[in-house]
């Protein structure tokens, strides 16, 4: 208590205890402006699980034509399997005709000694891709694990999510839930979302078996062709992007060629932008 009376004195206390300090603010100002981000996401367009490269596409796509999208990623850093390039030989090849989404990206290229081929650095590659989906207006959350799905009436709805330590901890703590008009498995060779669907929902995708396929072997022509082609549509409110996209619909592996993986982001963006309208 001071002579100046008790607001006076407890403005003194705040002050030595440090509280209002520049440490608070900080703290204050990345708590509100983080939930508000997640606030904005409980009920979205589209939640694309996995920021691979199809995944990546897909949002900056989505985005831009004005769909609320928010991509969920389980490791801190996004961009999949882009930044080892070939056995950690740090550069990816692109084949010509997906050039113009590199372009679009800003994302530098150079011709390779083999018709067709390009290649780039996959660093800039994947940061590029982060960049360009996060500024035309998607929204990433990272270490965020997508670990079931929302089941409502034969449609998929939405996304339940964890924190990826939460899970590697096995701390038994319920999830919360992301409210999606549209669910795209981005998980790469897994295809983690849409086993969730055939095993836990028990549903049917549109596939000849009702089922995953599963990957098949190294042929990279096949596999890049067959990426593009299984990209749609699985089953009300799911979609397969990228590799997902390729194990569900039982193509085979290609390496380290992204072309396919770029070409099945943008073309799932426009089935997705297709689907909402209606
Ligand atoms: C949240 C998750 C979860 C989950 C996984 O594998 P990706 O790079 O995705 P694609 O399909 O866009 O690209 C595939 C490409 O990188 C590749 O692997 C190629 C071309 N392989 C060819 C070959 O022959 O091997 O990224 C998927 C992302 C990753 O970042 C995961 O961490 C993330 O999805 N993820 N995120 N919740 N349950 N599961």
């Amino acid at each position: 208590f001071t002579r100046h009376g008790p607001r006076a004195s407890s403005l003194l206390a705040r002050k030595e205890s440090g509280m209002n300090a520049t440490e608070e603010r900080i703290t204050g100002a990345i708590v509100r402006s983080y939930f508000e981000k997640l606030q904005q996401h409980l009920a979205i367009d589209v939640a694309i699980v996995g920021a691979g490269p199809s995944g990546l596409v897909a949002a900056r796509d989505l985005a831009r034509a004005g769909l609320r999208v928010a991509l969920f990623e389980s490791k801190l850093a996004p961009g999949g399997g882009i930044w080892g390039g070939g056995m950690l030989f740090n550069e990816i090849v692109v084949q010509a005709d997906a050039l113009p989404i590199l372009d679009d990206f800003g994302i530098r290229h150079r011709p390779a000694d083999a018709p067709g081929l390009h290649t780039a650095d996959a660093v800039e590659v994947a940061s590029g891709l982060i960049f360009g989906a996060l500024q035309a207006g998607a929204t990433l959350f990272n270490a965020i694990r997508v670990e079931d799905i929302v089941f409502h009436e034969d449609r998929i709805a939405g996304v339940v999510i964890q924190w990826t330590p939460i899970a590697r901890l096995q701390m038994h703590v319920d999830p919360l839930v992301v409210m999606a008009r549209a669910v795209v498995d981005g998980t790469g060779h897994p295809s983690e979302i849409v086993a969730m669907a055939t095993r836990k929902a028990g549903v049917r995708i549109d596939t000849p078996t009702g089922d995953i396929l599963g990957e098949r072997p190294m042929w990279v022509d096949q596999g890049e062709a067959s990426t593009v082609e299984q990209t749609r549509r699985l089953y009300p409110g799911l979609y397969a992007c990228g590799m997902a996209a390729n194990n569900v619909g039982g193509g085979f592996r290609m390496g380290p060629i992204f072309g396919g993986m770029l070409k099945s982001g943008r073309k799932l963006a426009r089935l997705i932008v297709e689907d909402l309208r209606d």
